[in-house]
């Protein structure tokens, strides 16, 4: 017999046979409650093995030998840490150290592995690497200086063109720079005392003026096989405007369906700031047909690199009949039934396909479907 869990079961038996001493027909009876103990996950650590290891970062590597609902470890008796896959255990400090996995089952059946006892004797030194600043020239009037270190540090610390160290606790930004070239290199100890440093680094400070375009997209984009908006209702259109130079700017954007201005949106941005810019576009003065959004930020004083400042969507958007959401120019029963698969859907949904929100409100309700409806069987 064979239990897919465990629990306690009711056994009954019943049995019929000639007794060949009596010669007698017999039948027989029983009944008896069976308990049958499901078994805990049973726990193996892999890693660390019971040996010394000479950084603070060991690999925690364990298997279990049937599904579990939770896992976790102890390190040196302290309380459990969750964890739902093999990890790095992380700032182990010198010394011997003990650790014990754990895993239970959907039934709460709690298994320990064998205690691994091992020990840590850091001599090897942090690696860090510097991640921003690039080999680049930077206009912004902040830069971030951001690093990954691939063990737990003490001290941690940047220096500037070979300047004095800078403590930091963390990623940060450099500020007040002058113009012109400069170096950095981050330097940082672990807990055994270990230090190491990273490569360095060259980069460029330059004051300027500057702002740009970073892409224009429409509320249908991503929507197969074309993007669509329906003739004669509002489609949204957005422009993500950046200011990588050194100064706060007034920015001007215009945006044009082809080479058609549609609307225009000013606005203030710091140094370094990025915003998205909503435009509107109302259809009703255009034509059927495919178009491309362009947004064009118009140069500030002073601004000598203006390649960037004209951005423009990735795809052609098909103004079309109210209704044609799937952009072959007719409505009919496929876009019919697009649109019902829809019907209720209004953003973060998945089902939310914005080429079936004809009036661009963000839902796909019975005003849509109206309005498609009212268009049906018409093409162009
Ligand atoms: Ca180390
Ligand atoms: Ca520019
Ligand atoms: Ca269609
Ligand atoms: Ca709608």
């Amino acid at each position: 017999m064979t239990f897919s869990a465990g629990g306690v079961f009711n056994l009954d038996v019943n049995a019929s046979g000639i007794r060949a001493d009596l010669d007698l027909y017999v039948e027989k009876h029983g009944s008896t409650d069976v308990t049958i103990t499901d078994l805990p996950p049973d726990v193996s650590i892999t890693s660390p093995e019971n040996t010394t290891y000479s950084n603070s970062v060991v690999p925690l590597i364990f298997t279990v030998t049937k599904p579990i609902h939770w896992s976790g470890y102890s390190l040196d008796g302290g309380a459990n840490v969750t964890i739902s896959s093999n990890i790095s255990l992380v700032g182990l400090v010198d010394g011997p150290h003990s650790l014990t996995v754990y895993a239970n089952d959907s039934a709460g059946h709690m298994g320990a592995s064998e205690a691994v006892y091992f020990t840590v004797i850091d001599t090897i030194s942090p690696i860090i690497t510097l991640i921003t600043p690039l080999n680049e020239t930077y206009s912004t009037i902040t830069i971030p200086l951001t690093y990954h270190t691939n063990e737990v540090l003490a001290w941690t610390a940047y220096s500037l063109d070979h300047g004095a160290n800078v403590p930091i606790t963390g990623n940060t930004t450099l500020t007040g720079l002058g113009e012109g070239s400069h170096s950095i290199r981050i330097y940082g100890t672990d807990i055994a005392a270990n230090t190491g440093e990273s490569a360095e680094t060259y980069f460029s400070f330059e004051i300027r003026h500057d702002v740009s375009i970073i892409e224009v997209y429409t509320s249908k984009a991503g929507c197969q096989p074309v993007e669509t908006a329906a003739e004669g209702s509002n489609c949204t259109v957005f422009a993500v405007v950046h200011n990588p130079g050194s100064f706060t700017e007034i920015v001007n954007v215009t945006i044009y369906a082809n080479d058609t201005a549609f609307d225009l949106v000013e606005t203030s941005l710091d140094s370094g700031e990025t915003t998205t810019l909503t435009f509107i576009w109302a259809t009703s003065v255009f034509n059927k047909g495919n178009y491309t959004l362009k947004a064009d930020a118009c140069p500030v004083p002073e601004e000598t690199e203006t390649v960037d400042n004209t951005a423009y969507s990735p795809r052609q958007l098909l103004l079309t009949i109210a209704g044609d959401v799937d952009g072959d120019r007719d409505v009919d029963i496929f876009d019919i039934v697009r649109m019902a698969n829809c019907y209720g859907a209004s953003p973060p949904s998945l089902r939310y396909d914005p080429n079936c929100d004809l009036d661009d409100d963000g839902d796909i309700d019975i005003f849509d479907i109206v309005v498609a409806a009212s268009n049906y069987s018409k093409s162009w």
